[in-house]
């Protein structure tokens, strides 16, 4: 009787850690790993990338590049679409840099080096709740 309800206490326990387990995984987004073996890099094409993915609030993108010949960029819309580098949202220069989506809407990335933005190394995500 004792051994039985002491193998019922520790099954209750097992599932109590299992399911705080799960609502740790549940909780915690999606790695996104930006233009995958690629990385962000100038030959990678982010709108093929982006193409069938879904982005959510507390899903991480993570941005690999040689930070001698990159750095990543957060801007408004019209930085953008213009490449402008003035006024950006935050700049990321580590080479292995992981941006944290805490917000719904668009989010734009460009590369901040010499013309590489003009050249296609920019980012537009949508970002569902
Ligand atoms: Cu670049």
């Amino acid at each position: 009787m004792l051994r039985l309800r002491r193998r019922v206490s520790t099954m209750t326990i097992l599932s109590i850690i299992f399911s705080l387990f799960s609502l740790m995984l549940k909780s915690e987004g999606a790695n996104h790993i930006v233009g995958d073996s690629s990385g962000w890099e100038l030959l990678t094409n982010f709108t093929n990338w982006t193409q069938g993915r879904e982005f959510h609030v507390g899903d991480v993108l993570v941005f690999n590049y040689n930070k001698d010949q990159h750095n990543v960029m957060q801007v408004n819309s019209t930085a953008y679409s213009d490449c402008g580098r003035d006024n950006y949202i935050s700049i990321f220069t580590k080479g292995n840099d992981s941006v944290i989506i805490s917000e719904a809407g668009e989010h734009w990335f460009i590369c901040g080096v010499n013309n590489h933005c003009e050249n296609g190394q920019k980012l537009s995500i949508d970002v569902a709740p």
